[in-house]
């Protein structure tokens, strides 16, 4: 029997063409040829009918779109395997719940209130990449800043940029968690009025945590970054041992240098998903301001108390 890799060596030497081999790598023969295209075929009989040609686009972007469900799938399959305990539960509800599945992506506002009866998240249309400041302070009235729009369908299985499959698939199954949307908060609250050190600070600790955490669950290492839990050759990647691992202890995650371009070097392990919760709230805790506040659920506002 020969190996996959000498069959691609095979094909290589050969030079033939690529051709798809399982029936999702059809996902990948989308390349068109323009002939009768109305937006660049001057002779075609809608080329000057706008409206014509408008809608056509919108049918064309749903069927390069398919790929969502190849997505969906190939995650859900190793989820059981490598993500914690917290996001199997959450996903499971989303799924009989909320709409969830392969066959369509759910609308935001569903989704908002769906979570907004479960733990009192809400979602809310991000306008693009917010600074840190921005995000995190959006933490702190139980908001959660999604992006709206899917990663490329030639990189389905990885995005270095958030997209509606890193937020609906990586984020909103944890964000069902009371715990962890208590935590997501008090993230949020400490970070309002702190110095620009300390929002680094904060924003690199949420990365190796919300976006990168790894924790320990019956003794197995788990899953409860939504950066991996959204993307299927990371997740795979970071329990491969492949990685470096470190032990999570905030004052030193949160000065480890960063990068967003490709897979992490270097992810952070909790003993478990409480232990990561109770360190950070603690190392929260320590933040320097010359304030204190609280907030108020009833208004949904933020009183200052003992301004300096
Ligand atoms: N790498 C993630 C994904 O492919 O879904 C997105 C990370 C956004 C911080
Ligand atoms: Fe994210």
């Amino acid at each position: 029997l020969r190996r996959v890799a000498d069959e691609v060596q095979l094909l290589h030497e050969n030079r033939v063409p690529w051709f798809p081999q399982k029936i999702s790598e059809l996902d990948k023969c989308n390349h068109i040829i323009t002939k009768y295209d109305p937006d660049l075929d001057q002779d075609h009989p809608g080329f000057r009918d706008l409206e014509y040609r408008k809608r056509r686009a919108f049918i064309t972007e749903l069927a390069f779109n398919f790929k969502q469900r190849e997505v969906y799938r190939t995650l859900t399959s190793i989820y059981p395997i490598h993500a914690c305990r917290q996001f199997l539960d959450g996903l499971q509800q989303l799924e009989r719940e909320c709409g969830y599945g392969e066959q369509k992506i759910p609308q935001i506002r569903d989704v908002s209130n769906f979570l907004k009866e479960k733990t009192g998240f809400q979602l809310r249309p991000a306008v693009g990449l917010l600074s840190a400041r921005d995000f995190l302070a959006s933490l702190a009235f139980r908001v959660f800043q999604c992006t709206q729009y899917i990663r490329h369908s030639s990189s389905p299985m990885h995005s270095p940029e958030p997209d509606c499959c890193h937020e609906l698939l990586g984020h909103i199954p944890m964000l069902t968690d009371k715990e962890f949307a208590q935590f997501s908060q008090e993230i949020g609250l400490a970070s309002l009025g702190a110095s620009d050190e300390d929002i680094e600070k904060l924003s690199t600790l949420y990365w190796f945590t919300v976006e990168f955490g790894l924790c320990k669950q019956n003794g197995t290492v788990k899953a409860y970054g939504a950066g991996l839990l959204s993307s299927y050759g990371e997740l795979l990647y970071a329990l491969s041992n492949g990685p470096e691992y470190k032990l999570f202890i905030p004052a030193e995650t949160a000065v480890q240098p960063y990068q967003d371009q490709t897979y992490q070097p270097v992810y952070f392990v909790s003993q478990s998903f409480e232990d990561a919760t109770n360190k950070m709230r603690e190392y929260a805790s320590t933040i320097q301001k010359p304030f204190t506040i609280r907030y108020d659920p009833y208004t949904c506002s933020i009183e200052i108390l003992n301004e300096a």
